[in-house]
C-alpha cells in the first residue's frame, strides 16, 4: 500500500513535469508561430518588404539580409546586436549603422536606399539604379534625379518616369555626341595649326641663335683687329717720335757749337779790332803790321752772312717744335683714317691707295729703316688698313647693340617655347584669333594666346591679363590670364578661361567669384576629349 502510494506519488510527479514540459513546449511553439504570423502578417501589410525581397537593397547587397543560424539579422557594420527579421524596414531604427531600416527614412542619413530604375538612364555611376540617402525616402518629394523609378515615395505617390527620362537622356547624350564628333573633327585642324606654329618658332629661335653666334664672332674679329691696328700706328709713331727726339738732340749740340765758336770769334774780332785801331805805327814791327793788314783784308771781304746770329738758332728750335706739332697731327689723322679703313676691313677698297703702305714709305724713309713686316691672318692679302667708308667704332657699336637686341629677343624665344600651351601644343593654333561677347554691360575680349579684355560702353578696354599657362585637369582645360591692370583699392587683375566641349569658339558665361579676379567660360572645339566621346558611347 505504501509502496503503491509512493509509486502513485512518483508517477504524479512524473506526470506533471511531463505536463510543464508539454506545456513549455506548446508555448514556445504558439509563441514561435504567433512570430512567424505577425512577421508573415507584417510582410503582407508592409509594401517596403516584398516577393523575399528587402526594398531598399540592391540585389548585389540582398544576401547581406539572410537570417542567420538563429533566424535573426545581425546589423551590418555591428554584427553582434541581432533582430528578429520582422524589424526590418519596420520604419524603427534598430541598428546604429543603420541597416535595418534600408527603405524607410528611419535611420535618417545613416541608411541608404536603392532604386532599381528599370528601363531608367544610366547615372553617373555608369548604372541606372541609384542611392538616396535614408532621410529622403518617403518625405513626399520624387527624387527623379536618382531614383527615376519613383520608388522612393510609397506607391501611387510618384509614377515611374523611367521610359521618358531615358528617352530625354538619349537626345541628350546623342547631341553630346554629336558634338563631340564635330568639335573633334575641327579641333584636329587646331593642333594641327599649333604644331605648325611650335615647328615656325623653334626655326625662328634656332636661326636667331645662329645669327647671334656669327655676329658674336665678327665682334671679337673686329675688336682683335681695333687693337692691332691701334697698336701697329702707335709702334710706327713711337719709332717716329724717338728718332726725331735723336736728331733733335744732334741738332742741338751742333747749334751750342756754333754759338760757342761765334762767341770765340767774336771775340777775336774785337782782339784785332783793338789792335787795328791801336797799334803803334811808329813800332816797326812786322809782325804787328802784318797782322794788322790781314784783319783789314778779311774785314773788307767777309760778306753779310759770315756770322750766324740768334734768331736763326731760334728759327732752328722753332722748326723743330712745328715738325713735333704736325707729326702729332698726322698721327691723329693716321689713327682716324686707320678706324675707317679698318671698319671696312672685310671689304676690299674702292680707292686701291693703301694707307700701310703710305704710312710704311712714309716712315721708313724718314727713319731710313726697311718697313716694318705685318702680320697677316688672310693668307697675305692684308685688307685691314684699305680705305673704305664707315668708321669701324660705329661699326662695333652696333653690332654690340644688335647683339642685346638679338639676345632679348632669343630670350623671348626660348620663354615661349617652355610655356605650357595646352596638351601637343594646341592653344599655339589658336595664336591671332580673339573672340568677342557683350554680358553684364561690357564687352568681353578674349584673345587666346595674348590679351583678355574687358571694355566699357566708352570702349575703353581694361586688361584682365596676358596669356601666361594653361592647364589639363580631369579632362578639362584651362587657361590663366595674369598681370592685368590694378583693380581701384585691390588686387592685380587676373582671369581663367575654362573650356567645354563646343563646334565654334564662343565665351559661354563670365563672372567674378573675387574682386578683379574673372572667372570665364568658353565653349570651344578644344575642349573636346576623345576619352569623352569614347566614356559616352561606352556607358550608355
Ligand atoms: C571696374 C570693373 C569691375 C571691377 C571694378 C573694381 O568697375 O573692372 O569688374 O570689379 O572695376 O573696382
Amino acid at each position: 500500500m505504501q509502496l503503491s502510494r509512493t509509486s502513485n506519488n512518483l508517477n504524479r510527479k512524473s506526470w506533471s513535469l511531463v505536463f510543464l514540459q508539454t506545456l513549455l513546449v506548446l508555448t514556445q511553439t504558439v509563441q514561435a508561430s504567433d512570430d512567424q504570423q505577425q512577421q508573415q502578417q507584417l510582410q503582407a501589410q508592409n509594401p517596403l518588404q516584398q516577393q523575399g525581397e528587402i526594398k531598399g537593397v540592391s540585389p548585389e547587397d540582398q544576401h547581406l539580409y539572410q537570417p542567420n543560424s538563429k533566424g535573426l539579422f545581425q546589423c551590418l557594420s555591428n554584427p553582434e546586436i541581432q533582430i528578429p527579421l520582422w524589424k526590418l524596414n519596420d520604419d524603427y531604427c534598430d541598428c546604429p549603422d543603420g541597416s535595418d531600416e534600408p527603405g524607410t527614412s528611419a535611420c535618417g542619413p545613416l541608411s541608404r536606399f536603392y532604386c532599381a530604375n528599370i528601363g531608367g538612364p544610366k547615372l553617373s555611376n555608369g548604372q541606372s539604379g541609384g542611392y538616396l540617402p535614408g532621410f529622403k525616402v518617403n518625405d513626399g518629394v520624387c527624387d527623379y534625379d536618382v531614383c527615376c523609378d519613383g520608388s522612393d515615395e510609397l506607391p501611387g505617390v510618384c509614377e515611374n518616369k523611367c521610359d521618358e527620362l531615358k528617352k530625354q537622356n538619349d537626345l541628350l547624350i546623342n547631341e553630346k555626341v554629336s558634338v563631340l564628333k564635330k568639335g573633334l573633327a575641327s579641333k584636329v585642324k587646331t593642333l594641327n595649326k599649333g604644331k605648325d606654329a611650335r615647328f615656325r618658332l623653334v626655326a625662328e629661335r634656332d636661326k636667331l641663335a645662329e645669327n647671334l653666334k656669327e655676329l658674336e664672332t665678327q665682334l671679337t674679329q673686329l675688336e682683335s683687329q681695333q687693337n692691332e691696328n691701334h697698336d701697329f700706328v702707335n709702334g710706327l709713331f713711337g719709332k717716329l717720335d724717338s728718332k726725331l727726339a735723336e736728331v733733335d738732340g744732334v741738332v742741338g749740340k751742333v747749334v751750342q757749337r756754333e754759338k760757342k765758336l761765334d762767341d770765340s770769334l767774336s771775340l777775336l774780332d774785337k782782339v784785332l779790332a783793338g789792335l787795328s785801331n791801336d797799334y803803334n805805327p811808329n813800332f816797326n814791327d812786322p809782325a804787328v803790321k802784318a797782322a794788322v793788314q790781314a784783319y783789314r783784308d778779311f774785314e773788307a771781304n767777309k760778306g753779310d752772312d759770315f756770322i750766324s746770329n740768334d734768331s736763326e738758332n731760334r728759327k732752328v728750335g722753332e722748326g723743330f717744335s712745328d715738325l713735333y706739332k704736325e707729326i702729332e697731327s698726322l698721327k691723329k689723322q693716321v689713327i682716324q683714317l686707320s678706324k675707317s679703313s679698318e671698319s671696312s676691313a672685310a671689304a676690299p677698297s674702292s680707292t686701291g691707295f693703301s694707307l700701310q703702305g703710305f704710312m710704311e714709305s712714309l716712315v721708313s724713309s724718314f727713319l731710313g729703316i726697311d718697313p716694318p713686316k705685318k702680320q697677316n691672318t688672310d693668307g697675305g692679302n692684308d685688307k685691314g688698313f684699305e680705305v673704305a667708308d664707315g668708321d669701324l667704332d660705329k661699326t662695333i657699336k652696333d653690332i654690340k647693340n644688335k647683339i642685346k637686341s638679338f639676345t632679348r629677343e632669343l630670350d623671348n624665344k626660348n620663354k615661349d617655347l617652355e610655356k605650357n600651351y595646352g596638351p601637343d601644343d594646341i592653344l599655339r593654333g589658336l595664336e591671332g584669333e580673339c573672340i568677342v561677347e557683350p554680358i553684364n554691360g561690357y564687352d568681353y575680349k578674349i584673345c587666346f594666346t595674348d590679351k583678355l579684355e574687358q571694355i566699357n560702353k566708352g570702349g575703353r578696354g581694361t586688361l584682365i591679363g596676358k596669356f601666361d599657362n594653361s592647364e589639363l585637369n580631369d579632362g578639362v582645360l584651362k587657361m590663366h590670364y595674369n598681370r592685368g591692370e590694378k583693380c581701384w583699392n585691390g588686387p592685380i587683375r587676373k582671369g581663367s578661361v575654362t573650356f567645354q566641349c563646343g563646334t565654334k569658339n564662343k565665351i559661354l558665361a563670365v563672372s567674378e567669384p573675387e574682386k578683379c579676379e574673372y572667372s570665364f567660360v568658353v565653349s570651344s572645339p578644344i575642349g573636346c576629349f576623345q576619352e569623352e566621346l569614347d566614356k559616352l558611347q561606352n556607358d550608355y
